[in-house]
């Protein structure tokens, strides 16, 4: 005979099991990171299969991949599956508006500085697979309709039906439009606000050259700046580009083009013809893209909270949705997975897991949030506007001159992994320090470098970890 086991409150761990809502980039790392740490997961997602349904309609689709992600997807150990279909981009080719030859901006100092295009529909299966390989339980075909927070209870359409799951706890990984922020804000108000930019986008497709090439650069994110709207275009792997045009929703009565003044197909045409000349010829389904495709809205969405005890929280899009402009949002997302992990796995106190996390990612969020705004300014006024190519150039020699206390606005987000917050910061105290020293000069030779020495010194103490 044995004894029974004891049932003592804290005698025995509590079941370390978690529900996922939604399949996309966080739903599916976040789902990986779990199982592998021995978790019992399950993954619930409204769309169909991607590996048996194809992806987006078939469009395919490109995101940006900077060190944070990429970390996280080592954590995962997905990240040669990921590279191996990525395209590298060492810099932005910026294409002049009077026609001039295109400019390369290197993001870095070499190519050991880079960032990677890769398919949001192959990045998505690849995640999938992980999360499967690694023990997660997925169920496609299940949308997410309402909470019983009470009797700890989901519901989700599928399949012609409505099934009624229970679990443990959520983790809200379902995108910008999140249900499950919606069904606990009805429960416990989060504070949400969300700020629309006023601006959109619509996608159009470069496809390959005649003999299957690339049919430009590559190795390069392509922008268009035109003051107020802009085009970019990100390589694929296989050689095509997705082509983002990015400009106001309505007429802003100063002469600027806007989704209200170019409705259709004609008036894209015309604008192009106008604005992107070299770009035009490289488009040929112009028109039936125009058309075809959707207009994207684009804003930044706060919350007060991320949690409802220990019952569900948010993370990614659902949790910080943020204007695309630094490229960083699933960058930061992916950070969210292995920090909410990290903090799952220290406790067994799930309120106190989710509440460690918020704490420590909330500031981050909104400081990327921010700085993802700031950029859309940057890059639609890119032109060669001589103060801002002067300030790229002094942050390089200061950097030279300070490796460890003077890393450019862009290295700080995008090639390294100090908090957002802490970029941020640096930031700030940096762009103060290459105002005054630029000002009425018009070339680094004329810049008083002692003096810049000095305020390095004694603002920016040493980062730790430098790229
Ligand atoms: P999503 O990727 O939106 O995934 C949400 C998932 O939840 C989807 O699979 C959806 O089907 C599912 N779902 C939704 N509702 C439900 C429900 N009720 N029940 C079940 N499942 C549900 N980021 C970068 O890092 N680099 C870039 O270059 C970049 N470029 C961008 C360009 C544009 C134009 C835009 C709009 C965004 C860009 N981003 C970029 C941001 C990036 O796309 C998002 O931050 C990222 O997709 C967030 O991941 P997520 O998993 O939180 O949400
Ligand atoms: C990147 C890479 C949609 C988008 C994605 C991006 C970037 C930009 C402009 C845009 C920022 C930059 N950037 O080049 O400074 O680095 O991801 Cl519009």
């Amino acid at each position: 005979m044995s004894a029974a086991p004891a049932t003592g409150a804290g005698a025995r761990p509590a079941q370390r099991e978690a529900t996922i809502v939604g399949a996309g980039l966080a739903g599916a790392l976040m789902a990986t990171l779990l199982a592998q740490r021995g978790w019992k997961v399950e993954v619930y997602e409204s769309r169909g299969d991607p590996r048996i349904h194809g992806f987006a309609g078939g469009r395919s689709i490109n995101l940006a991949l900077a060190e944070r992600g990429l970390h996280a997807l080592r954590a995962a150990d997905a990240d040669r599956d990921v590279l191996a279909q990525a395209v590298m981009m060492r810099g932005r080719m910026v294409h002049p508006a009077d026609g001039g030859p295109p400019q390369l901006q290197r993001y870095g100092r070499d190519d050991s500085e880079v960032i990677w295009s890769v398919s949001r529909g192959e990045l998505n299966i690849t995640l999938i697979n992980a999360a499967e390989a690694a023990g997660a339980e997925l169920h496609f075909d299940r949308r997410l309709e309402s909470v019983d927070f009470v009797a700890k209870r989901a519901f989700y359409r599928g399949d012609g039906g409505l099934h009624r799951i229970g679990f443990r706890t959520l983790i809200g990984c379902d995108g910008a439009g999140s249900t499950l922020r919606r069904q606990m804000d009805q429960r416990a108000s989060l504070g949400e606000r969300t700020e629309w930019l006023g601006h959109g986008y619509k996608e159009l497709e470069i496809p390959p050259a005649a003999d299957g090439g690339f049919r430009i650069e590559p190795n390069a994110l392509h922008i268009w700046p035109r003051g107020r709207y802009m085009c970019i275009a990100l390589p694929n792997d296989e050689r095509t580009f997705t082509v983002t045009l990015f400009m106001a929703m309505e007429d802003q009565g100063d002469g600027d083009p806007s989704f209200e003044t170019v409705p259709d197909a004609a008036a894209a045409r015309a604008l192009f013809e106008r604005d992107f000349a070299d770009a035009l010829p490289l488009i040929p389904e112009l028109e039936h893209d125009f058309e075809a495709n959707p207009i994207g809205s684009l804003g930044t969405l706060y919350l007060d909270r991320w949690h409802l005890e220990g019952d569900a929280v948010l993370i990614g899009d659902a949790a910080h949705a943020m204007v695309p402009f630094h490229g960083q949002g699933m960058n930061c997302a992916f950070e969210d997975c292995v920090a909410l992990a990290r903090r799952l796995d220290a406790t067994d106190d799930l309120a106190a897991a989710y509440a460690a996390f918020a704490a420590e990612r909330m500031p981050d969020a909104a400081a990327i949030q921010k700085m993802a705004l700031d950029n859309y300014i940057e890059m639609r006024d890119l032109v060669d506007d001589a103060d801002y190519l002067l300030q790229r150039e002094l942050e390089l020699a200061l950097q030279a001159r300070h490796p460890t206390r003077f890393v450019p606005h862009y290295a700080l987000v995008t090639f390294m992994r100090i908090p957002y917050s802490v970029a941020l910061a640096r930031s700030e105290v940096q762009r103060g320090i290459l105002e005054a020293a630029t000002r009425r000069r018009s070339s680094v030779a004329e810049v008083d470098l002692e003096a810049v020495d000095a305020d390095i010194l004694r603002l920016l103490p040493p980062l730790a970890d430098t790229p």
